[in-house]
C-alpha cells in the first residue's frame, strides 16, 4: 500500500470536476458522522493533523489528538467550526489516537462516542457528556466495559432504543479479538490474526446501549453480511467485505448498515428488516476518493437524505490530511441506494 498513489493527479482538474467542496478549510477534518438536532445539522468529525508519524498500514500516521464539532444550519450555508469539544489529555484512560468518533443525543444532554489507544496501545471506546451538541464534552473515566476496536457509530431506532455499530480491521485491531480476548502476540503485519481468505469475512460488531447510553446492555453480536446466495460474505472478496466505519440509517422501514471495504476504497452496503441483521449485500455507494481511506456517514434533513464523506484533495493527496464534504443521496424506487461517483467521469 504505497502512500503517493496520487503523483500523476492533476488536483485542479480533480477539484473542478469533483462534486462537492471541502465544507471547512481552517482545519483538516476526516470521517464525518453527521445527525440533524433541533432542526440544524452537527458533524462531528476526526480532526485530522500532521504528528511526524510515518505512514503504515497499522495506521500510525493518524495521531489525531482532539474534535471540533462542526454545525450548519442548512446545507446551502456556511458551515462552522465550533473549537475543541474534547481533548486527548481530558480522557484519563485514553493515551492518543482520537479516530473516527461519533455522537447522539438523549433527553437533552449529548453523548460523544470515540475510539482511542489506552497505555497498553489497545483501542477501546469511551463515552464524553455535555448540555450542547457542541461541546465541551466531560470524558468517562473509563472506557466502556468489553469495548474493543474502533470507529463507533449510534444509531437511534424509531422505538427510543440506541445500537452502537463498531470494528475495523488492520490498524483498527478487530482481528485481534476474534477470541472475545485481545490477542497480544506481537506484530506489526496488518495481516496477522486474520481469517483465510476461504473463511468467513470478520464481522463488525453491534451491541444495544443500557438507557444511560454509557455502557453495553449486552455482549457485542457479528454483524453478519450475506451474499446473493445467502452465504456469509468470505474476507477474501476485499471490493464486499467489511473493513471498517460503520453506519447505520433506517429507510421505508429497513436497516442500512454501510461501511468501507477498506484496501478497495469503496463504501458498501447491505439492508436487514431488524438492527442485528443478517443483512443482505446490496451494491456500493461511492466509488474511491482521493486519499486511502473512505469514511461515511447518512442523515435525512427536510426529506432530503444526504451523503457525508471525505477526501484528501485539500492536501494534494496526503492520506492523514483529509476534508469533510457532502452530497446528495438517493435511493430509487427499490429502495436500493444510488452510486455516487466523487469527480464524476476523472479517473483516479
Ligand atoms: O481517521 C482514522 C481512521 O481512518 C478511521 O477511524 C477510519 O475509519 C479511517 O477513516
Amino acid at each position: 500500500m504505497p502512500e503517493d498513489k496520487t503523483s500523476h493527479i492533476n488536483f485542479n482538474e480533480l477539484s473542478q470536476k469533483a462534486i462537492s467542496q471541502p465544507l471547512i478549510k481552517n482545519i483538516y477534518t476526516a470521517d464525518p458522522s453527521a445527525h440533524v438536532f433541533d432542526g440544524k445539522i452537527y458533524i462531528y468529525p476526526s480532526h485530522d493533523i500532521d504528528a511526524g508519524n510515518a505512514f503504515d498500514d497499522l495506521g500510525s500516521h493518524f495521531a489525531m489528538q482532539d474534535y471540533h464539532v462542526i454545525s450548519m444550519d442548512n446545507l446551502q450555508g456556511e458551515a462552522k467550526d465550533n473549537g475543541v469539544a474534547l481533548k486527548i489529555e481530558e480522557v484519563p484512560w485514553a493515551e492518543k489516537q482520537l479516530w473516527a468518533p461519533d455522537a447522539n443525543e438523549k433527553d437533552g444532554k449529548y453523548y460523544l462516542f470515540f475510539p482511542a489507544k489506552d497505555y497498553a496501545g489497545i483501542f477501546k471506546i469511551g463515552v464524553a457528556i455535555s448540555d450542547s451538541p457542541t461541546g465541551p464534552f466531560k470524558p468517562q473515566p473509563d472506557a466502556i466495559k468489553k469495548s474493543f476496536s474502533i470507529d463507533p457509530a449510534v444509531f437511534k431506532d424509531d422505538n427510543g432504543s440506541y445500537y452502537m455499530y463498531f470494528g475495523g480491521i488492520w490498524g483498527g485491531q478487530l482481528q485481534r479479538w476474534r477470541t472475545g480476548e485481545f490477542n497480544a502476540t506481537a506484530s506489526h503485519s496488518p495481516f496477522a490474526h486474520l481469517p483465510q481468505n476461504h473463511e468467513p469475512a470478520l464481522c463488525a460488531k453491534v451491541a444495544k446501549l443500557t438507557g444511560d447510553l454509557l455502557e453495553f446492555a449486552e455482549d457485542a453480536r457479528d454483524v453478519v453480511i450475506l451474499d446473493e446466495n445467502g452465504q456469509p460474505l468470505l474476507q477474501g472478496d476485499n471490493e464486499r467485505r467489511f473493513f471498517e466505519a460503520s453506519w447505520m440509517h433506517k429507510y421505508n422501514g429497513k436497516y442500512y448498515f454501510s461501511y468501507s471495504t477498506g484496501d478497495t476504497h469503496f463504501i458498501c452496503y447491505a439492508i436487514a428488516d431488524n438492527p442485528y441483521g443478517p443483512f443482505t449485500y446490496s451494491g456500493r455507494i461511492l466509488t474511491p476518493v482521493v486519499g486511502w481511506t473512505s469514511h461515511h456517514s447518512i442523515v435525512e434533513f427536510k426529506s432530503e437524505w444526504y451523503l457525508f464523506y471525505h477526501d484528501s484533495i485539500l492536501s494534494k493527496g496526503i492520506t492523514h490530511l483529509r476534508n469533510i464534504k457532502v452530497t446528495k443521496l438517493e435511493h430509487d424506487e427499490n429502495g436500493l441506494v444510488k452510486t455516487i461517483h466523487p469527480y464524476n467521469d476523472f479517473k483516479l
